[in-house]
């Protein structure tokens, strides 16, 4: 039989190289893009120790042209749309281009396929950020919560949820949404919280900082790790029907809490270190998150294997080795 053929823009990203990882194991032909850049020795850090079995290309989500050429080009059997400008803080400074990517990018690519009549599976990674400060009663986001974003970035993210639903009913094409909560691992980018608390914290223990220069310490995030979700988007595209799916562990901390557990597991005092700056709070601040996953747990029969407590681990050591 042939090898099933997936196609990944973002492939250079966290998740997108830890689903590179998954598919390969699975025994897909994996292909990718990743734009220009003029760096190109960064660039591909996280796929390096891939290059030997993917494809990947210059492509850009701005670039219909290209885009096209690629996809005809290798006939996919599966899209996963990973690319974004995906930092919702910086989402505010450059609002127009985050719009450009998160928003039009999946449109372009649904309108390609439309075109194609090829069958191909599409898969849009949607966020909780589109959630905003809505939370149902019991303090649970699901698939059926009123989305009320409070950011470019999760404004953006919600028209590409809903042009991935208009398109999945309006022209029968195969397009799912993953909504997932926030997600982590040592290749999460260090502006993130997470990286940024635990790599600043490491280098305050090893006399390398004085201090960590945070935002808002008293939101509070659903955190799970990169690679056990991207196991759920590929189940996402293997169900019978396309559909849309929260991905999440059910469990909320708040910054502070994470701030405290890393300081701890350091035998340090957080309090003795940590300084609130404007310059990281956002111009709106989505509060609480905390997701109900019980509609993909149920019918795919996913759920999260790593816990919060092992990742920030698996994030210390990670860290500590890179500093040292
Ligand atoms: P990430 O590490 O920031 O990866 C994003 C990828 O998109 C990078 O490879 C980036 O390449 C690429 N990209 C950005 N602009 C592009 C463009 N114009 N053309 C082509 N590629 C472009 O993000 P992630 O954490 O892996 O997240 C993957 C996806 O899931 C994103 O769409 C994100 O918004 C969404 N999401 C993430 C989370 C989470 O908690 N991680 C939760 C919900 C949804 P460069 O390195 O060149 O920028
Ligand atoms: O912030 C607070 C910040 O930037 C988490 C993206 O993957 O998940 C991610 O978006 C919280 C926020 O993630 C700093 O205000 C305090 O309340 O790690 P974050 P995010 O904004 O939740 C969603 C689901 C996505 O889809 C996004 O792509 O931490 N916070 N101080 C800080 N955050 C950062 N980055 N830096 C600080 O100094």
């Amino acid at each position: 039989m042939s090898k099933r053929i997936a196609f990944i823009t973002g492939i250079s990203g966290q998740d997108g190289s830890y689903l590179t990882e998954h598919l390969l194991g699975l025994g897909y032909e994996v292909h990718g893009i990743v734009r220009r850049n003029s760096v190109p020795e960064h660039q591909e850090s996280r796929i390096d120790h891939l290059a030997k079995d993917i494809n990947v290309y210059y492509g850009d989500m701005l670039d219909v042209v290209g885009l096209k050429r690629i996809i005809e080009k290798i006939a996919p059997d599966e899209i996963y749309n990973l690319a974004a400008q995906s930092h919702v803080r910086i989402s505010f400074e450059i609002p127009d281009f985050t719009a450009e990517i998160n928003a039009l990018g999946p449109l372009r690519i649904l309108e390609i396929l439309r075109e194609l009549k090829s069958g191909t599976k599409f898969y849009q990674a949607s966020s909780s950020e589109m959630f905003g400060k809505s939370v149902d009663i019991d303090d649970f986001q699901r698939e059926n919560t009123p989305m009320r974003p409070v950011s470019p970035y999760g404004c953006a993210k919600l028209f590409g949820f809903n042009i991935t639903k208009n398109y999945r009913s309006a022209y029968n094409l195969f397009a799912s949404n993953g909504i997932l909560f926030n997600h982590e691992s040592p290749r999460r980018g260090s502006n993130f919280v997470t990286s940024k608390v635990i790599k600043t914290a490491i280098q305050i223990k090893l006399g390398l900082k004085e201090n960590l220069v945070l935002g808002n310490m008293d939101s509070f995030r659903d955190w799970g790790h990169s690679k056990d979700y991207v196991k759920a988007m590929h189940l996402i595209l293997q169900h019978h029907a396309p559909d849309d799916w929260v991905v999440s562990t059910g469990e909320t901390r708040s910054v502070r809490d994470l701030v405290s557990l890393v300081f701890e597991q350091l035998n340090l005092n957080y309090h003795d270190y940590v300084i609130q700056d404007d310059k990281f709070m956002r111009p709106e601040e989505l509060p609480f998150l905390r997701g109900d996953s019980t509609k993909i747990r149920t019918n795919l029969g996913w759920s999260p294997l790593i816990s919060f407590e092992s990742m920030v681990t698996e994030m210390i050591d990670y860290w500590y080795k890179k500093l040292t």
